[in-house]
Formats: structure tokens, sequence, C-alpha cells
């Protein structure tokens, strides 16, 4: 909990609340620049990979290592738990292994992701699916913030260099496994301690809706093209859509100029739609779709959809997950509707992950808390678990 209170007050949102800490901006390089220290004074090396991702060694980099971490960037107005709770809990693992004396016969690595929210380029789990080839260097350098910096040019300010980027076949020989400490998001886990079974497959969709720019106040409604329209019906689709397990939500409509006495000349709506599995996704996304289409058309817009990220339905390895349980004493496996970088991992190398109890549910919002009971808890299997694969 001291080491969360070291970096409190690094990216706060005055006017969001909570935490804005996004991929290469000045709060997540100042937490990188924590999070170096903090390596360094346990005597661990920390070595950038080519993607912008930061590893912390203890041990000589080597091929079967054990990898643990998680990410320090946030959504817009995020709580301090949701990413810094993996990496804390990392280091705070490493200190309780040494205090015990253990002396690992493998090499272990705390590892930090970059931009896993997305919440500046768009693409959540970049820095993962830059490192396993998901995403193309090309794409993921042509990305921009709203300000229209890419990440390439941030990358580069960040002393990365983009035409480095790419799959990293040595970063992925070096994992042997990984597990990623995280704290629950949902009301599924009512014990301090789980693991994770499952991720819903999900992507997030940019709706792009064109009308007639024109004064709120000259224009007769019957001779208007309003973006906002259909954009407003793309809302309600989703929530009709979401049935039966599966979860839509746009949670980002933005109008172009967005003057209040302004009619739209166009709208970007952002959809994230998630469900057990690829088809039902694809189905719940094509139902939205045709009614923004509909929508469009009965306004006299148009409407252009682009596909900004997916990924399909993670099942994490039960091997791994029933040896760290056994290890554990017995803890719950439970889904979740949260990706994360081991979600992106699990495709590659043997993959699990610890999930703290989080008594609210809440996750995403100023609010998300855990108790410092809870995580002391996932310290401790944090801990047990990386023991018994790097014995
Ligand atoms: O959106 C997610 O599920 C994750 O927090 N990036
Ligand atoms: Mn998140
Ligand atoms: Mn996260």
């Amino acid at each position: 909990m001291t080491d969360l209170a070291d970096i409190a007050s690094v990216g706060r949102d005055a006017r969001r609340g909570g935490y804005s800490r996004h991929g290469f901006d000045r709060a997540e390089v100042e937490l990188r620049q924590w999070f170096t220290e903090e390596a360094a004074r346990r005597g661990l090396d920390v070595v950038p990979d080519r993607n912008g991702n930061l590893w912390a060694w203890w041990g000589k980099p080597g091929p079967d290592a054990v990898v643990t971490g998680s990410h320090l960037d946030s959504v817009p107005g995020g709580g301090a738990f949701d990413g810094p709770l993996g990496v804390v809990s990392a280091l705070q693992a490493v200190d309780a292994l040494r205090a015990r004396g253990f002396r690992p016969s493998k090499p272990i690595a705390v590892v930090v992701f970059v931009e896993e929210e997305g919440g500046r380029f768009g693409v959540a789990c970049l820095g993962s699916r830059l490192m396993t080839g998901a995403v193309s260097p090309e794409a993921a350098c042509k990305l921009t913030d709203p300000d229209g910096v890419s990440f390439g040019e941030a990358a580069h300010k960040a002393g990365f260099d983009p035409l480095r980027m790419g799959r990293d076949e040595q970063a992925l020989r070096q994992i042997g496994q990984f597990v990623e400490l995280h704290v629950e998001q949902g009301r599924g886990l009512d014990v301090p301690v789980g693991l994770a079974s499952s991720i819903l497959a999900h992507g997030r969709w940019r709706f792009t809706f064109t009308g007639e720019g024109n004064h709120a106040g000259a224009t007769l409604i019957e001779d208007r093209r309003d973006p906002m329209l259909p954009a407003s019906q793309l809302v309600l689709a989703a929530r009709r859509a979401a049935t039966g397990g599966a979860r839509a939500t746009v949670g980002r409509i933005v109008p172009n100029p967005g003057g209040t006495n302004v009619i739209a000349s166009s709208v970007d709506v952002w959809l994230d739609a998630r469900a057990a599995d690829d088809a039902r996704t694809r189905e719940v996304v094509e139902a939205i779709s045709e009614a923004a289409h509909a929508a469009a058309v009965e306004e006299g817009c148009e409407v252009r959809v682009t596909e900004e990220s997916y990924g399909d339905t993670v099942h994490f390895d039960s091997a791994l997950r029933n040896e760290i349980s056994g290890v554990l004493g017995g803890v719950p496996a439970l889904p979740t509707g949260a990706g994360h970088d081991a979600g992106i991992l699990a495709g590659h190398v043997p993959t699990a992950m610890l999930f703290v109890r989080n008594p609210t549910g809440v996750s995403h919002a100023p609010e998300e808390h855990a108790e410092p009971d809870d995580c002391a808890a996932g310290v401790v299997a944090l801990a047990s678990t990386l023991e018994h694969l790097a014995r």
C-alpha cells in the first residue's frame, strides 16, 4: 500500500476524477521512472524491449524465465488499482522471496506493458500486441491521439525507435510462464484471491456518421441532416443487442465541431462489444451496425464503420492454472469480461492470472478499490507462485 501511495499523486485527473495515465504521456513516463528506480533499488536490471515495454530482471535474462507484471497506464479517469496493483505486487513478491532467502533457479522478470488500456492511441494492449505481432508496427505507429500525435512519435520521444518495433521472438522465447496479478473488475470473487479461467471475446469499432453542419436556430427541422440522430440510435441499439451475457457499451461520442448552437457535420461513436465467443460478438455488432445504417439513411446521413481492435475469447492454460491453484491450496477460478496483456500472451506462452478481490466490483472509475488485507493476500499468493515456478 505504501508503494501505491508513492504513485498516488501521479497523473491525477482534476477534471474527471481518478487517474489519466496514458502510453508515453507525462504521467506514464513519470511512472516508468518510478518503476525503474524501484527495480534498481532491488538490484533488478531494467531492460526496455523494442516495443516500449519495460522488463526488470532478477537473474540474467534468458529462456524459460518466470515473468510477472502488468501495466501502469489507466483509462481516462481510472482507478488506482487496475494495472499498478499487478506491478507493485510483483515488486513486493520479489521482496518477500528475498526476505526468506529464496534463490531462483530460473530468471524472474517483472514486466510493465505500454498502453494496455488504449486510452491514448485507441488500441488496447498495444505493447503486448506489438511484441506478439498481433499488431504490425506500421499500424501501431500510425495510431494518433486526440491531439494528432502518433504512437511512433510518442515512442520516439520516449527513446524507442519505431523502425525496430514488431514481433519480438527473443522476448517471447525468454518467457517460460507469464503470471499477471490484477484487481478483479467485477463482483465474481468473494475470497481474497482467485485465478482467471477465461476472457470474453471483445473488440472496438468506430462509427463515423456524416451529415450537414448547420445553424441550430436558422435551420428548419425538415432541412436537417443531423448525424447526432443516428449516433443516438446506435447507443440505444447497443443496449438492445446486449442480451444473453453479451455486453455492448458506448462510452465515447465526439461530435464535430461540438458547438452548443451548431448542428454537427459529423459524429464519431466508439462501440465496445464483448461476448462469450467470436460468433456471438460478431452477431451483436452486426445487429448494432444494421440499426446504425438504417438510422443514418432515415436522417439522410452516411456512416462508415472501422474495426479498431478485436480479440477472440481467451481460455487460460488449465494445466498452469491447476498447478498454481494447488500451490495456493485451492482458489476459485472465474471468467472475466476485462481484457489484459495476459490475454494477448495466452496465445503464445503458458499464461495465468491471479485476481485480487474487489469488494464493490467497480473498475475503470475513481471508486475502484481493493482492501489492504486482500492486496497483501495477493502478494503472498504471487510470491508462492513465483517460488514454485522458479524453484
Ligand atoms: O478494456 C479492458 O477490458 C481492459 O481493461 N483494457
Ligand atoms: Mn483496465
Ligand atoms: Mn488492467
